[in-house]
């Protein structure tokens, strides 16, 4: 065994540790007194994730009161439409907001200006440099599925009923759609790994409104080939895949995207699946038992890491941190998992 690998990449690598590494989805954030002082001081949201200096010291924010094995690259995966030449905002209280593709017409007038992502980069490379030595960073994208359902819906929904209306209205155009994204989410993560992004994991957050077909066609081919052609580049580079709500259809994105890690949602039974699987998994406290009622959240860690022991696995939570989480409820969970089998 590597002994001089940082402990969240030698899990990667499948190596069993005598402690889970732990990091927590949107570990930075609106729960931090501290990320929400320099939202306040900064005009926008985007202007935050579009300049190196506060991205970067919004990633770093949450390393410096908590014993986390990772950091996220402070960014959105709105940032792809965003480059693409569509409207993007994001409102307090609605959430993202961007400009409809109203038909296919509007598809051939995007245009791409990767250049709108290099304060992104240059956030990495200054992150890179300043993390503790056993801390890793991981870069990621939006998967082409969630990408596309918010650039159809202009908004989050329950259902994305436009969305997927949308695909079989325009079924040449819904596929160009997602061709163009994968594009761009390649290019993207290969600029992340190239700036210091040492793993990579893309959010498939709305996979769980797809029935099974389309769950096949939109989410899980389109996840294998871009795990395939970031390894033609980046071959050891470690893809973390997160097809949030995919339920019975975890297991094919086990098997059949290549990925050397799957982040489950709180609504699989992390237990039994790891019975079935062959790869590192990563997850899946419920984000709500974290804010709402500590209690019970060291109760379902407890569950987790026993059921866990002795597989190469990562803690992490089924979604991410909420933002009425109390500080105080992360930093016990951490050093709960940090004495694991103490
Ligand atoms: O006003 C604010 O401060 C904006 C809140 C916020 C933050 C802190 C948004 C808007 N995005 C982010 C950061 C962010 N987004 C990170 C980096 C921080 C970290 O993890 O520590 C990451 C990885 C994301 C990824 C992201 N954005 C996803 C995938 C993960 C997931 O939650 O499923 C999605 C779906 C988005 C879209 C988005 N951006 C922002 C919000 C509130 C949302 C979700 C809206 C919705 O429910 O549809």
């Amino acid at each position: 065994m590597n002994h001089s690998l940082k402990p969240f990449l030698s899990t990667l690598r499948r190596h069993v540790l005598a402690t889970p590494p732990i990091w927590l989805m949107r570990q930075a954030g609106r729960y931090l007194p501290e990320y929400r002082q320099i939202r306040q001081t900064t005009e926008s949201f985007l202007k935050c994730c579009y300049t190196p200096a506060i991205a970067s010291e919004i990633t770093l924010q949450p390393l410096r009161r908590f014993d986390l094995d990772a950091a996220i690259i402070f960014s959105d995966i709105l940032v792809i439409p965003d480059a693409l030449g569509v409207k993007v905002s994001f409102e307090e209280k609605l959430g993202p907001q961007i400009e409809i593709l109203s038909n296919e017409i509007a598809l051939k007038k995007l245009t791409w200006n990767i250049t709108k992502l290099n304060p992104i980069y240059e956030a990495i490379e200054l992150t890179a440099k300043a993390l503790p030595k056993n801390v890793a960073l991981i870069g990621f994208a939006g998967a082409p599925w969630t990408l596309a359902a918010y650039m159809l819906e202009g908004k989050s929904s329950e259902q994305f009923v436009k969305a997927r209306t949308w695909a079989y209205q325009y079924p040449s155009g819904f596929k160009e759609l997602l061709g163009v994204l994968e594009e761009k989410i390649v290019e993207h993560l290969e600029l992340q790994i190239k700036a210091g992004c040492e793993a990579v994991q893309i959010f498939d957050s709305w996979a769980g409104v797809l029935n099974a077909n389309e769950i096949y066609h939109w989410s899980i081919a389109p996840l294998k080939r871009i795990r395939a052609r970031l390894k033609e580049r980046y071959p050891h580079l470690p893809v973390i895949i997160f097809p949030r709500g995919a339920g019975v259809h975890y297991k094919r994105y086990m098997t059949e995207c290549g990925a050397e890690a799957i982040s489950i949602d709180q609504h699989t039974n992390l237990l039994d699946f790891a019975k079935q699987s062959d790869c590192v998994l990563q997850g899946n406290l419920d984000p709500l038992l974290l804010a709402s009622f500590l209690p019970s959240a060291l109760q379902n860690t407890e569950s987790i890491l026993e059921g866990m022991k002795g597989k190469a696995f990562i803690f992490n939570l089924g979604h991410g941190v909420l933002p009425f989480t109390p500080p105080e409820h992360v930093q016990t969970l951490i050093e709960r998992v940090k004495r694991a089998y103490a």
